[in-house]
């Protein structure tokens, strides 16, 4: 099956994430798609073992400013990752195209910059209709893919740590 046909948040085997500080950006732009994405990730973080305290969300105005909200959540609470979630339509002009590439380009480089993972839950359609299939319909939802993603970054980082202190860096 393509990966176009598939809901990619039916996910098993997902490992614990207790003890994990993960933060969560999202934009009020497209609200009632943010919205549920939003509720998916904070659920499935849950699920997964993180402690509703340790599940700070801030909001932005519009996916643009996700970037710098990233950076600040990361500065001031050093959280183990942060999952930004948005939602850009395309409309009659290119501004989805300067968005979507800006919050790619920005979120990539807090990443590395910060070396923290920084996990892109951005939907980036053409419509409401592709939108509402990524935010709990036919194609899942980005939200829950996001939550998940974070979980696999972090024990993906802390592996790393382990390995480094194993042979006596
Ligand atoms: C201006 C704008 C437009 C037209 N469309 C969207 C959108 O579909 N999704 C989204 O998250 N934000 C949109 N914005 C707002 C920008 O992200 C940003 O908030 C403003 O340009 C101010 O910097």
């Amino acid at each position: 099956m393509s990966s176009k046909d598939q809901n990619l948040s039916v996910h098993s085997d997902v490992p614990s994430a207790e003890g994990f500080k993960i933060h969560i950006a999202v934009s009020d732009w497209n609200r009632s798609i943010t919205d549920k994405l939003l509720k998916g990730c904070q659920e499935s973080l849950q699920e997964c073992g993180v402690a509703k305290d340790d599940i700070e969300v801030v909001r932005t105005p519009g996916s643009f400013e996700l970037p710098y909200a990233a950076k600040a959540l990361i500065k001031n609470n050093a959280p183990d990752a942060v999952i930004c979630l948005g939602c850009v339509i395309k409309g009659e002009t290119r501004h989805d195209e300067y968005i979507n590439m800006a919050v790619a380009q920005g979120l990539t480089q807090l990443s590395l910059v910060s070396d923290t993972p920084v996990i892109f839950g951005v939907l980036t359609v053409k419509d409401d209709q592709q939108a509402e299939d990524r935010a709990g319909g036919k194609y899942g939802n980005k939200g829950i893919e996001s939550a998940v993603t974070a979980i696999r970054m972090v024990h993906l980082k802390k592996s790393f740590v382990k390995k480094k202190k194993s042979i006596g860096y």
